[in-house]
């Protein structure tokens, strides 16, 4: 089958410049060609245009919304080119960038069909306006996509929510602020947190989120947040939190992915080749792609 390639350069999303040179970092990792050698018909249509800071007004330094507007465009955008690649029967990998992308790239997915979603990432990025404490809108795309969220964000997929949280898994999260934090306890989102993930181990938390991604749906989006994996595996992330799953185990969760056979598009974010070392986080990202497409070790 055909993998679509799209890189999404925006940091408007994020607090901390750098996620926009994530999709050269991943493409210079040999994204292309490794897709190649597994045997898939790769297309890369190069980088959806989108605008950086220096040539945007900036936003009021009280928003609660911050780069709202470009935001949303960049994502209606997005939406419209993913549901076009979906359309051409073509699997969409998308390389960010910040993790507000996704608002675009999971309905653009979601348009035609009924998806199931797993979020794997240090953070719910489950905020709104009323309850983030930073005003980036990549803290909230997962509340955007369950229908939470501001009204010019949350229609992409043609429906809201976008995604029915009775099929969204968030997996390995450990980092909440507090009124998310309540948000997440009132949602039916199917949380495994870092905890979990101690306890059954990945593969029993993966066994689990499969079936809810998976059951009464058409397949599942995945959005891969770097910043899940440990800062001494992952170095090159805007904002690390210690103590995450290793690439060990990021692995095996995208093998069991793979196995599932239930993959219909995925996007990897938040690559920071500024605070990276030698792009080995941008390297990391490259093989769990390659992992999710069904790379085996034999
Ligand atoms: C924090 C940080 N929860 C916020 N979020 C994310 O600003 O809303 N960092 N997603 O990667
Ligand atoms: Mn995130
Ligand atoms: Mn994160
Ligand atoms: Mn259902």
């Amino acid at each position: 089958s055909q993998i679509a390639i799209l890189g999404v350069p925006i940091d408007l999303g994020a607090g901390r410049r750098g996620v926009d040179m994530g999709p050269s970092a991943i493409r210079y990792a040999g994204l292309s060609r490794r897709l190649g050698e597994l045997g898939y018909q790769v297309v890369d249509f190069g980088n959806l245009t989108v605008p950086m800071v220096e040539t945007t007004p900036p936003p009021p330094p009280d928003s609660r919304l911050r780069y709202l507007e470009p935001i949303a465009d960049m994502c209606g955008r997005l939406a419209r080119q993913v549901a076009d690649i979906v359309q051409q029967g073509m699997l969409p990998l998308i390389l960010g960038g910040d993790h507000s992308l996704t608002i675009g790239s999971a309905s653009g997915s979601a348009r035609q069909r009924r998806l199931g979603l797993i979020w794997i990432d240090a953070h719910a990025d489950f905020n709104d306006e009323h309850t983030t404490p930073s005003g980036n809108i990549h803290g909230m795309p997962l509340a955007v996509l369950t229908g939470r969220g501001h009204p010019t964000l949350t229609g992409f997929a043609g429906r809201i929510p976008a995604f029915d949280p009775a099929h969204v898994v968030l997996i390995a999260v450990r980092d909440l602020d507090p009124l998310e934090r309540e948000a997440l306890r009132a949602s039916p989102i199917t949380v495994f947190t870092m905890h979990e993930i101690d306890r059954c181990g990945m593969a029993t938390v993966m066994e689990r989120a499969l079936a809810i991604a998976t059951t009464g749906t058409e397949g599942f989006h995945l959005s891969f947040d770097l910043d899940v994996v440990d800062p001494r595996e992952a170095p090159g992330v805007g904002t690390p939190v210690s103590s995450g799953i290793s690439a060990r185990e990021s692995h095996l969760a995208m093998e069991l992915i793979a196995e599932s056979g239930a993959l219909r598009s995925l996007d990897v974010v938040e690559v920071n080749p500024i605070l990276d070392e030698r792009n080995a986080t941008a390297q990391l990202a490259v093989d769990l792609v390659l992992s999710a497409l069904g790379k085996r070790i034999l």
